[in-house]
């Protein structure tokens, strides 16, 4: 026994990098809109207008001025825009991963599609239409859609009038999104996650809020947990066979040596980077050493009378998370080498991506342990796989082996966790299972895709798609259940 016999196998994708369609529909504009492309080591760009109609950039971990309006500069390229244009493809796209044989396949909507500023009194029919003919053209083949409610934006107007999550009125306009998107396709999918990453949330765009000092962002935080709670609720209201997860960017970081000053800072650091919001979702209450540090820091949560039950009420049924690399922590302070995400400390054991990303396949089962042993929920990878640059030959082929060894030996590490340590994982949805925009950096050019789509970094291509080595690759993994790698 290896994986087992109604394993999920299929790919993932996320609206603001991939659907494109962005004024198409009665869609509302989110700040994902106004992110301009970037490079390895080029910031994205944040463009926004003031008041007296001078205009602004920014790059994503500054402050955006409080009084400042996402804005589109028509000389500027804004890679969400088209993305690789899902909204004109997917019956062409759908067919090619019923062909790899998927059974489920990640997207998430675009709440501004569905709600175009964000709190409109009704939903924008037409939205709700465009999901629902995915749903059903993925269902035509026995496809099961796995939604992300919500990826990496807000709509705009949230951010703009409100800023967005730092305003506990958020929580009422998710949760009237969420009974919306329950009540009418609460046939059609079963699998949910409230938010994309919720650990990797900061600031504009990916947050909504003007400001990036801890204050406001784990204001922010309790605003979304609350959010996810009374989805989970709700949702289960709807249809009590809804499985309703969090989603968690793993970052598995390991301390760089024996030195117990290591282990601790790892502890702290694993503790900040992930464990305090799986903590939160999964058990229902805020951990020790976050109220601890809030006191510590003057970092006061604004809480209301039945926060607190909600939060306990609404535990997620399952973890699903991303897991790209590993990193190193120490207290040895010298000079570290970009990773384009954080700053890493180097692991000699391990080779890297062209980003900088560390390689690591036993961390996947490392990983999965962890999580098992903390929670003992099911688990759901929902995100894997390699940014690498492909290169199209002569004859149109894409020879992808590094993305085959790469998924291979992950694959691998999941077998090993379900196999040898009894590990609950029932799915996996390796990333931008066909080419979509990167969210670090807005390039094309970093590709994760069985699928290749002729776009490159200035929007320049036909969009056609192609399917590369691994496509075959993959199919024969589904095929066999994971047994020929
Ligand atoms: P890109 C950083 C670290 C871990 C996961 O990332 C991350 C990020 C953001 O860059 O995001 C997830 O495209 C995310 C996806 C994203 C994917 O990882 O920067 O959920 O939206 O595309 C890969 O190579």
């Amino acid at each position: 026994m290896s994986f087992p016999k109604d394993f999920l196998w299929g790919g993932a994708t996320a609206a603001n990098q991939y659907e494109g369609g962005y004024r198409e529909g009665g869609r509302g504009l989110a700040t994902s809109d106004v992110y301009t492309g970037g490079a390895l080591n080029v910031a994205r760009q944040i463009t926004y207008v003031l008041p007296d109609g001078t205009t602004g950039k920014m790059d994503q971990h500054d402050e955006m001025p409080a009084n400042a309006k996402g804005y589109i500069d028509e000389n500027l390229y804004y890679p969400s825009h088209v993305a690789t244009d899902f909204y004109h493809h997917y019956k062409e796209d759908i067919a090619l991963f019923a062909e790899m044989g998927f059974n489920c396949f990640r997207l998430s909507l675009s709440w501004s599609r569905i709600f175009p500023n964000g709190n409109d009194s009704e939903p924008n029919e037409a939205g709700l239409q465009f999901y629902e003919d995915v749903f059903d053209e993925l269902l035509k083949y026995n496809i099961q859609p796995v939604v992300s409610i919500n990826h990496f934006d807000v709509p705009m107007h949230l951010a703009d009038e409100y800023d967005a999550w730092s305003d506990r009125r958020m929580i009422d306009w998710y949760t009237n999104y969420t009974n919306v998107l329950f009540t009418r396709f609460k046939d059609k999918v079963k699998y949910w996650m409230t938010f994309n990453e919720i650990n990797l949330l900061n600031g504009y765009p990916l947050l909504g809020t003007h400001k990036t000092d801890d204050q406001t962002r784990y204001q922010a935080m309790h605003h979304m947990f609350l959010a996810s709670a009374q989805a989970v609720i709700n949702g289960k209201k709807i249809n009590p066979d809804f499985q309703i997860g969090m989603m968690c960017a793993y970052i598995l970081t390991y301390p760089e040596t024996c030195n117990p000053e290591d282990v601790q800072k790892n502890i702290d650091e694993e503790r900040n980077l992930k464990y305090f919001f799986s903590d939160v979702q999964v058990r229902g209450y805020y951990p020790s050493y976050k109220l601890k540090e809030f006191e510590r820091n003057g970092v006061v949560i604004k809480k209301e009378q039945g926060d607190d039950e909600i939060l306990r009420q609404g535990v997620v049924d399952y973890i699903g998370f991303s897991y790209y690399n590993s990193g190193v922590t120490s207290v040895n302070n010298r000079e570290l080498t970009d990773g384009n995400v954080s700053k890493v400390v180097p692991n000699k054991y391990l080779s890297q991506s062209e980003w900088g990303w560390p390689i690591d396949p036993k961390g996947m089962r490392i990983s999965l342990n962890l999580l098992w042993d903390r929670y003992q929920i099911p688990l759901f990878v929902v995100e894997n796989g390699l940014g690498a640059v492909d290169s199209v030959e002569a004859d149109g082929s894409i020879n992808d082996d590094y993305r085959i060894e790469y998924l291979a030996d992950h694959i691998q590490e999941m077998k090993n966790a379900i196999e040898l340590d009894g590990v609950d994982l029932f799915g996996y949805t390796p990333w931008g299972c066909i080419d979509l925009v990167s969210a670090g950096t807005g390039e094309m050019k970093k590709r994760y895709g069985f699928i290749y789509v002729d776009l490159d970094d200035k929007g320049q291509g036909s969009l056609k798609r192609s399917k590369k080595k691994s496509f075959y690759w993959y199919k024969k993994v589904i095929a066999t259940n994971g047994d020929d790698l």
